[in-house]
Order: C-alpha cells, then structure tokens, then sequence
C-alpha cells in the first residue's frame, strides 16, 4: 500500500511514462515502502524531491547502425538513462538484449541509483543498453556494433560524468572493444570511464565475482541472523551468465550444493551438483548454451534437461533460490511452488527478478528476503572500487579486493536490517533498502538545491 500523499507523484510518473510496466513497478516498489520514513521526516515531500527522484536527469537514444559480416547494414536503438548524480558521476551497466526499451532501461537506471547510495559509495546511478541481439553474432559483428554504439556514446561519458560497465550480454570483451573507441576518439587513456576492464589493462581483480559472489555474502549474513549458513544447503540459481556462475563458486566454498541452473532455453539438474569447471567450460570458454553442460558431463551422470516450455525452474525443491537471470522471472506460481517446497532465503541476484505478486507471497510465508538493489551491488560496489584503483594509479591483490567487497556486502545487510528494525517491520530487506537507500539520496539532493 502507497500512503495518500505519494499517491499522487506514483500517478504522475504513470501518467508521463505511458507504456512503460517495468519502470512503474520499480517506482511503486520504492514509493510503497516509503510510508513510514515519511511519517517521521515529512519534509521529504518539500521541494518536490521525491517528483524529482522519480525522473531521470538526462535521456539519450540514439541510431547504431553497423555492418554484419554479409554486408549488410543493420540498424539498433542505443539508450543511456543519467538518472541521478546526487551522490556521484552516474554509474551502472550497459545491457544488450533484444528486449531493451526505453522503460527497461528507466526501472534499471531508477533502481541503480538506490543500490549504488546502499554501497555507501560515491556513484549516482544510470544505466544503458540496445536491442541488439548478440547471440550468434561473430566476434567481428560484436566488435563493430560495440565501436558504432561508443562513436555516439563516447560524448555523454567521463570518468566525472558518467561510467558505465556490463550487465546482459555485456562482459569483458564487450568492455575492451568500447574501451578501445573511447580511446581512439577522445584520444585519451581515461581508464576509470569504464569498468569490468580485464586485468591487464586497468581492470579490477574480484570484479568478475562481484556480484555472484556479493549476493552469496548477503545471504550469508542474512541467514546468520536466524542461525542458519549454506553449509549442506540445497541451493537453485536461475540464468547461467556472469552471476549465476559467480554464485555457484561462492556458495560451493560455503558448503552449499547448486542442484540447477538455467538459460531462457530450459534448465539443468545435476543431483550431483553442478560442476563449476564444467560449467565455466561451457558458457565461458564455448559462449554456449547450458543444455550444452549435459554433452560434457555425459549421459551416465544422471543430470538432465527441461525445456523451458516443459516447467519452471523454481520447481525444482532447495532451501536457497537465488534468481539470477532477468526481470520478472520468479512469478506468483514459482513463489507458491518454493515455498510449498520449503524454501527458507532468497537473494535477488538479477535486477527485479521477482514479481510484486511473489515478494507477497514469500513474505506471507516469513521467507527471508533479499531485495536485488542490496543483494546484487557487490558489482557495482566493486566498479567504484575499480575506479578507485584507476585514479590512484594502483592495483590490488584479490584478498584486499575481495575482503573490500565482503566488508561492503556485510555493511548493505546490517544497514538494510537495522533501518528496516528503525522503521517498525523488523526482517523487512525490502523495506530496509528502500528506505535506507532513499535516505542517502534524498540528503544529498536536498543539499545540492532544486537543481
Ligand atoms: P549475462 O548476460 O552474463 O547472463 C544472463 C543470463 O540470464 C543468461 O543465462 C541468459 O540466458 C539469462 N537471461 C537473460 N535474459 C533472459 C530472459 N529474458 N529470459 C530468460 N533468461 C534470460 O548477464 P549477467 O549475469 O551479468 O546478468 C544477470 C542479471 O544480473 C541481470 O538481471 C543483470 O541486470 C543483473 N546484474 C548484473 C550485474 C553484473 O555485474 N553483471 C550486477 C548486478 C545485477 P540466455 O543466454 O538464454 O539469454
Ligand atoms: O546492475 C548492476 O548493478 C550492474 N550491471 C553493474 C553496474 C556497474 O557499474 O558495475
């Protein structure tokens, strides 16, 4: 429920963004967990900030066209959403899908710009991407579209303005072909105007983990406060991409078991558990499909396959889900299914991976909860710490790196519990990262003026 005096600013944002279900649904989220702080501090609604909050400072879309590999142009739509640089230079992932949109990429931006202030780090929040499809292209298509998309985008960025980096069909080599034209057009090594580099040339160590590995921590602590760990835990992670892969590793080294994992194809069981080196040879060596694991774990072993139109998989039973693909993937029936199957934690690895109606129905049920702007900003957290390595000059060891990361991810879970305990519904990480996260932003924007 939305309190009465932000009815109006949720009707406004409806009204402007026509069309638009996912960017309504991340603003109602937010605005319906901000009853209680304003409640106490009604002067969050002066100076129209919370109208403010909702509309991104700055929208570009612009043409890409590039040439496939038979010679023929093709045309996409490049997006980049500046929403917020209250707390920072904008900062959040570039997605290529061919689902983006203008409201995709408005829900993500909005939503980076709370995880980013939760990371207690100074970036605001943006966010960016195309329609276009990666899958099958050659490394060559991948390379031109990436040096036509940076020709247009190069302009709105700066290592003070706006630093982007992966999220969908964005990964290190996606990285390092953008990199490249920043580079050759501005004629500028600016190495902190990009992150997710690889090693070698201004990269972070531990930022490929970040975010998988982030997630596992925050459910860590999340199942420390009722006495719980991953230790013997059946655990279930949803897409098969740099999170999901991620996630397996750390949940692996705290004891738990991964019994599935997915791609928009169908999912995998291995009863086993699945089998990192196998999986990593799969999607990161082959860039293949995960039904692809059973070729290599071979038909004795007992794991199989089923088609995404044969069944979800959150049917499959585990104590910890961790959906880790896209937007509104665990429905209200997947919701119903874990829990009846006894789930205990989830942790949002993806982006709003959890519908509204699923939220309820896990809260119903006391299922520990982890919101994807908290659970998941181990990512971008370690972005700000890759651009804090690229200003200095400097590059860290992967234990300074990684202890940094899991210092961070313990401070977003206890500011997340005890803002959540502050705001009268104890347990509530939805509640508490909202509002916590609100806060951050909402202080620095009053301070800054109507600007
Ligand atoms: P990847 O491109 O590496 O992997 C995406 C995975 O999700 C693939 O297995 C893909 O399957 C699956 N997937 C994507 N879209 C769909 C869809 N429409 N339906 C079903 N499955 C789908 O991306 P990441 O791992 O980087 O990102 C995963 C999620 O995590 C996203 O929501 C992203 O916003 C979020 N995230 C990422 C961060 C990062 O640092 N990379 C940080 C914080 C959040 P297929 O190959 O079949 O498309
Ligand atoms: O959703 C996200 O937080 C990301 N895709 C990572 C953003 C970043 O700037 O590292």
């Amino acid at each position: 429920m939305i309190v009465e005096k932000l009815q109006p600013v949720l009707d406004q944002v409806l009204l402007r963004n026509a069309g638009e279900p996912e960017f309504h649904q991340a603003v109602r989220e937010v605005l319906e967990s901000l009853g209680p702080v304003i409640a106490k501090h009604p002067d969050y609604l002066e100076h129209a900030l919370i109208e403010r909050i909702c509309e991104p400072e700055r929208q570009i879309i612009f043409r890409v066209p590039w040439v496939d590999d038979k010679g023929q142009v093709q045309i996409n739509r490049g997006f980049r959403v500046q929403f917020n640089s209250a707390l920072g230079p904008y900062k959040g992932g570039l997605r290529f899908h061919p689902s983006v949109n203008v409201g995709i990429i408005k829900f993500l931006g909005f939503e980076q710009t709370f995880k980013n202030a939760l990371t207690g780090m100074p970036i605001g929040g943006g966010k960016g991407g195309s329609d276009f499809n990666p899958r099958g292209r050659s490394d060559g298509e991948i390379m031109r579209f990436c040096q036509s998309f940076m020709t247009e985008l190069y302009r709105h960025l700066g290592e003070y303005t706006d630093v982007p980096a992966g999220d969908i069909g964005v990964g290190g080599r996606e990285i390092g072909y953008m990199f490249g034209q920043y580079k050759r057009l501005t004629n500028r090594y600016e190495a902190g105007v990009l992150t997710g580099k690889a090693l070698f040339y201004g990269g972070s160590r531990a930022r490929t983990e970040a975010t998988g590995y982030g997630n596992t921590y925050f459910i860590q602590s999340m199942l420390a406060t009722k006495g719980e760990s991953f230790d013997g835990k059946r655990v279930v992670i949803s897409g098969s991409g740099n999170v999901a892969i991620y996630s397996v590793e750390k949940v692996q080294s705290f004891g738990g078991k991964v019994v599935a994992m997915s791609d928009s194809s169908g999912y995998v069981v291995d009863e086993q558990g699945i089998d990192l080196e196998l999986l990593k040879q799969v999607k990161e060596v082959r860039r293949s499909r995960i039904s692809d694991y059973l070729q290599l774990k071979g038909s004795q072993s007992g794991a199989y396959f089923v088609g995404a139109e044969k069944g979800s998989i959150w049917d499959v039973p585990c104590d910890v889900a961790m959906p880790s693909a896209t937007q509104n993937e665990l429905t209200g029936k997947d919701a119903r299914a874990l829990v009846s199957n006894g789930v205990i934690a989830v942790g949002e690895g993806a982006n709003m991976p959890t519908t509204p109606e699923a939220i309820g129905i896990f809260r119903q049920a006391n299922v520990m909860f982890a919101p994807g702007k908290a659970a998941n900003a181990g990512g971008v957290a370690t972005s700000a710490l890759e651009m804090q390595q690229n200003a200095s000059r400097d590059s860290w060891s992967f234990e300074q790196t990684e202890s940094r990361l899991a210092e961070i991810m313990r401070a977003i879970h206890d500011n997340c519990a005890s803002t959540a305990e502050e705001f009268g519904s104890p347990g509530d990480y939805v509640l508490g990262a909202n509002i916590a996260g609100f806060v951050r932003v909402a202080e620095a924007m009053r301070a800054l003026g109507v600007v």
